[in-house]
């Protein structure tokens, strides 16, 4: 582990601070929005809670890890390494976890036939975990070789769920009111702008000559990580409550039509 100036311990140990407090704000927001969703949504909704927590247990445990694994040192004004080492595990168990229920969370919100929803779910979710699984190793790894390898293994199952979220959730897309259609295109979009960071990120310490061993280097992707997580679960989770929302709105408003409609005449009868 190199040396960190003071400035730069601060800005990684701050952004991990950061990221555990809106992954917290974030669950507060959807256990307390559960109502304004009807009962069909809920479980996307409990997903999208669910993802938050587990990630904000995870950014509590790094966070505790970055102090641990670092010293002040007076004399050379800066953080040395104390010995413990810095556990890269906690993010790549999170994802294990969060990963999956991602992509389950955006399925659920589309409410399609039970049977179909099923298999589409299972197949994301399981490549969702094959990714996350074949990274590891390559994040782990001290040279570039091991980590290009895990790193282009891991790519084949990401493609593999950009390719059925293009094909399937576009077919089942079709089906739904204009307003939650559009929603769900852009949540799809952030989907894919979000989890094509990870691997950008991934990619940073292929660039460093000194075989990872750079203070901006390990910022830059510890940073990089934080972010698209905030993105890719907090701004994502507030994306699935919105599509959850206006399907409500505009179910509720079938409703009252229907029964509107049938309402008018009794009321012109009784008067
Ligand atoms: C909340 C966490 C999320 C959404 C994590 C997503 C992670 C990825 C999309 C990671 C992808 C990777 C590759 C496609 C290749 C290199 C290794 C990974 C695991 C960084």
């Amino acid at each position: 582990m190199p040396e960190f100036s003071l400035d730069e311990y601060s800005l990684v140990y701050n952004a991990f601070s950061f990221t555990f407090a809106a992954m917290f704000a974030t669950f507060i927001f959807l256990v307390l929005s559960r109502t304004q969703v009807s009962a069909k949504y809920r479980p996307a909704l409990t997903m999208s809670a669910l993802v938050v927590a587990i990630a904000g247990y995870h950014y509590f445990r790094i966070f505790e890890s970055w102090e641990a694994a670092f010293v002040l040192n007076d004399a050379a004004d800066a953080y040395i390494a104390s010995g413990t080492p810095f556990n890269d595990a906690y993010r790549y168990i999170d994802w294990l976890l969060t990963v999956p229920l991602l992509v389950a969370e955006l399925v659920a919100v589309l409410s399609l036939p039970p049977r179909k929803a099923g298999w589409l779910t299972a197949r994301l979710a399981g490549a969702a975990a094959l990714m996350v699984l074949l990274g590891y190793p390559g994040e782990i790894a001290d040279d570039a070789g091991t980590r290009a390898l895990w790193g282009t293994l891991s790519t084949i199952p990401f493609l593999y769920i950009v390719y059925a979220l293009f094909t399937e959730l576009g077919e089942a897309m079709e089906r739904l009111p204009e307003q939650a259609r559009v929603l769900v295109r852009n949540t799809r979009l952030l989907l894919f702008a979000t989890w094509g960071f990870y691997p950008i990120v991934y990619m940073i310490p292929l660039f460093d000559e000194n075989a990872f061993a750079q203070a901006g280097t390990i910022m830059a992707v510890q940073i990089g990580y934080a972010v698209a997580d905030i993105a890719a679960k907090c701004g994502y989770g507030i994306m699935i409550y919105a599509i959850a929302r206006t399907k409500t709105l505009a179910e509720q408003a079938e409703d009252a039509e229907v029964s509107g409609g049938a309402a008018a005449p009794a009321m012109a009868a009784g008067d």
